[in-house]
Formats: C-alpha cells, sequence, structure tokens
C-alpha cells in the first residue's frame, strides 16, 4: 500500500467507528414483558474502542496497516455515575485473552458511549496475577468509590503440565474519578474461592459488607453453594471471618448450579434489590440469566422477596458469543428520578441496556410469585391466573 493507500484507509476506519460512535439507539418494539425495554443495538462492543489502542497508525512501522492489538469482546461492566455522566468500567479483553478496564462514558446511558482516551492500569498488589475482571463500583458512604473485581492466578499448586487450574481472588481498589487507584489488598474469606464479590454501598454495625460467592473446586465452571455474606471491620486490610450464604442455590431453580451478586444492591424504598445471575446445567452447556430479590432495609443480607421467574435471560443475537447463552449484570443503577439503568453483557461478548423504573422493578420483585417448587404447583399457581384474567376477559370482550 503506498501512503495515500496507507492514510485513505485510515480515514475510513475512522469515519467509520463515528458513525458506529454516534448510532441513535431505540427501544427494541418487538419487546414488552411490563418490567424493563429492551434496545435495539448493544451499548459498548469491541468496536467501539478506539481505533488508536488496537492499530499501530504509523506508516513507517506498518505499512499494511495491520490491526496489531485486535479487541476481542467489551463485556460484563461496572456502572456509576458521575456528575450526571454514567460511567461504565468496561471489561475490556484483548485477543490475547487478558482483560482490563477501561472506563466508557456517556450522557444519556442508552447510547453515545466513548472511551476515556487510556485504559484503567489498576497498581499490582504483586506480580502473580494474570488477569483482572468484572470489577463492580461501589460508591461508598465513607466517600470512596471502591471498584472490587476478580484477580486470577494460576494455582501454585497445580500438578505439572495442568494449565488451566486457577485461583480466582476479590481484588479491591479505591478512587474518587476513576483515573488514580489506590490499591488495597484482597479480600480474604474462608474460601479458596472467591468471585462475584461485591461490597455494600452503606455501613452495617458499623462494619463493611461484602457479599461473596464462596467456592471450592479449581475449575471456572464448577458448581457454588451461593451468595454469601459478611462483615469486615477494616477494609485496608479487609477479612471476612463469619461468611454465611444468605442466598442459596436450590435443586430445580433458575441457579441451581450456582449464582452471584450482580451490581451493588439498588438502595429502593422497599429495601436493597439485587440483580443476581443464576446458572443452571443444560444439555447445551451452562444458561445464565438475570433475577431479581429484594432484602431488607435495615438488614441488607435479609432476604424478603424472590421472584421465582427470572428477570432477563438472553434472546435473540444475544444468545450467541464466546460463551453462549450467557445474561450477565455487574452494574445498575437507580437515578435520582426513579428510572433504572440494566447493563447486561451477552454471551461474554458485549453490552448491552435494559431501562426500567424503581417502581416497575419493585412491582415485579414484590408481586411475582415465588417458585412453587414443583410442576403441580406450578399448574396451580397459572390456573388461578387464568381463572382471574377469564373475567378481566370478558369486561374487555377478548376472547
Ligand atoms: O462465562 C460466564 C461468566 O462466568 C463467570 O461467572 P461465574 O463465576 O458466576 O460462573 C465469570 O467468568 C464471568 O466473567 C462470566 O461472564
Amino acid at each position: 500500500m503506498n501512503i495515500e493507500g496507507f492514510q485513505g484507509r485510515v480515514r475510513k476506519l475512522f469515519r467509520d467507528h463515528k458513525e458506529l460512535l454516534n448510532r441513535k439507539n431505540e427501544v427494541d418494539p418487538t419487546w414488552y414483558n411490563g418490567v424493563f425495554e429492551r434496545y435495539l443495538h448493544p451499548v459498548v462492543t469491541a468496536k467501539h474502542t478506539p481505533l488508536f489502542w488496537r492499530y499501530d497508525l504509523n506508516y513507517a512501522t506498518n505499512p499494511l496497516l495491520v490491526e496489531r492489538l485486535p479487541v476481542n469482546s467489551v463485556f460484563n461492566p461496572g456502572a456509576i455515575e458521575i456528575d450526571g455522566s454514567i460511567c461504565l468500567m468496561c471489561r475490556v479483553e484483548g485477543a490475547d485473552r487478558k482483560s482490563f478496564f477501561a472506563v466508557a462514558e456517556s450522557r444519556s446511558g442508552v447510547d453515545g458511549f466513548r472511551f476515556r482516551e487510556e485504559p484503567v492500569q489498576i497498581p499490582e498488589a504483586d506480580e502473580s496475577a494474570v488477569n483482572l475482571y468484572d470489577m463492580r463500583l461501589t460508591r461508598h458512604e465513607d466517600g470512596w468509590i471502591y471498584g472490587v473485581f476478580c484477580v486470577e492466578r494460576k494455582d501454585s499448586l497445580a500438578p505439572p503440565g495442568n494449565t488451566t487450574r486457577a485461583m480466582a481472588r476479590c481484588g479491591i481498589a479505591r478512587t474518587k474519578d476513576l483515573k488514580e487507584w489506590e490499591r488495597l489488598p484482597d479480600l480474604e474469606t474462608t474460601s479458596p474461592q472467591q468471585r462475584n464479590a461485591v461490597l455494600h454501598p452503606e455501613f452495617v454495625d458499623g462494619k463493611y459488607g461484602f457479599y461473596t460467592r464462596p467456592q471450592d473446586e479449581f475449575i471456572s465452571t464448577g458448581s457454588a453453594r451461593g451468595i454469601g455474606w459478611g462483615l469486615c471491620e477494616d477494609i485496608t486490610e479487609a477479612r471476612v471471618v463469619d461468611e454465611r450464604i444468605v442466598e442459596p442455590t436450590a435443586y430445580h431453580r433458575v441457579n441451581e448450579l450456582k449464582n452471584g451478586a450482580g451490581p451493588p444492591p439498588l438502595k429502593t424504598k422497599e429495601g436493597w434489590l439485587h440483580v443476581a445471575h443464576g446458572v443452571r446445567a443444560t444439555a447445551a452447556g451452562l444458561r445464565y440469566v438475570l433475577y431479581a430479590f429484594l432484602c431488607d432495609p435495615e438488614e441488607p443480607a435479609r432476604v424478603t422477596h424472590r421472584p421465582g421467574a427470572y428477570l432477563l435471560a438472553p434472546r435473540g443475537e444475544e444468545r450467541v458469543g464466546d460463551v453462549s447463552n450467557v445474561a450477565f449484570c455487574n452494574g445498575a443503577l437507580l437515578r435520582g428520578d426513579g428510572s433504572v439503568l440494566i447493563y447486561y453483557a451477552s454471551s461474554d461478548t458485549r453490552i448491552h441496556v435494559a431501562t426500567s423504573t424503581e417502581e416497575r422493578l419493585l412491582d415485579f420483585v414484590i408481586n411475582s410469585p415465588e417458585d412453587p417448587g414443583r410442576s403441580h404447583g406450578a399448574v396451580e399457581q397459572r390456573r388461578r391466573l387464568i381463572e382471574s384474567n377469564r373475567r378481566c376477559m370478558e369486561e374487555l370482550g377478548l376472547d
């Protein structure tokens, strides 16, 4: 390619990129369930990452304009609102499989997301960490914004030749602006594996509260007993000694194989609203859905309402990606006007938004029936609904 051709191609790449970033997003008119809206387009994808993070734009060193550091996927973001801007702390995965964090910002929260100039460099605790991912952002009442994330290391006790056995721990860092970060020691718990840990936004009995997900198995697809809870006195040396399961996995529920807390719970009029993920095994592999539950306003570890139905499952093209059939959420925001933004990733590949309101989500979580436990109970539940609907349909002249 001569220099003119090179420059022309670079300009075209930038034009197409700008077009993608400026693309308006609209509510998907084919979806209705009364609880949340879906949108026509994902809000952030690998293609949204800046071109200058991926291409060497220097003709002298890259005359063929080869993409040197491709990005494979962008998913599982933490979310926070800063001065009216929605900031997503995205998990960006390079084509070399390494994940890192980067902030994408938007005013509307449903489109127009742009990455800040550079990815975030979280200070290292030591050099053994191989992969960082899935940050939950908590604006804590102590004045800091905490990033709680998964730190994965190769298991030092893995037998020779075993290249997959890994240990997952909960890393903690804090910031005031999402730019400068102070790294704190990893969370200590009694579990050898710790993923999906979430810091509660308020003190509980004067202590920091963590939702945890204790797990024993070495392999990443292993099962778990549920979402745990524990308190720690000092976040600069975070240690949870008494870790108890507060939201267990259960046979034949949406979370049968494992579950994990999602974003820090939303503080609503009726209590702490959680959007968690539940996993079950199928013949085609694992299926991840989002489900909601509500905790007592005074006792954030006591579940008061738990609908049996999942809240959101991957749909259409969301079902396809690097790890198919996955909906995963670790970022959601309740805004001052009562609107709710739920950022979820589909199939470990891209980020979507679902919009709702505090009122609708509380209605869903409080008034939707619990899991009846058995098919017999499920038919009873449905028959009661059908019976009461017959009268409504008659009144409306519907058949
Ligand atoms: O691949 C689906 C998800 O698997 C893991 O979640 P969990 O520990 O609950 O199974 C995480 O690696 C997550 O990043 C990923 O989206």
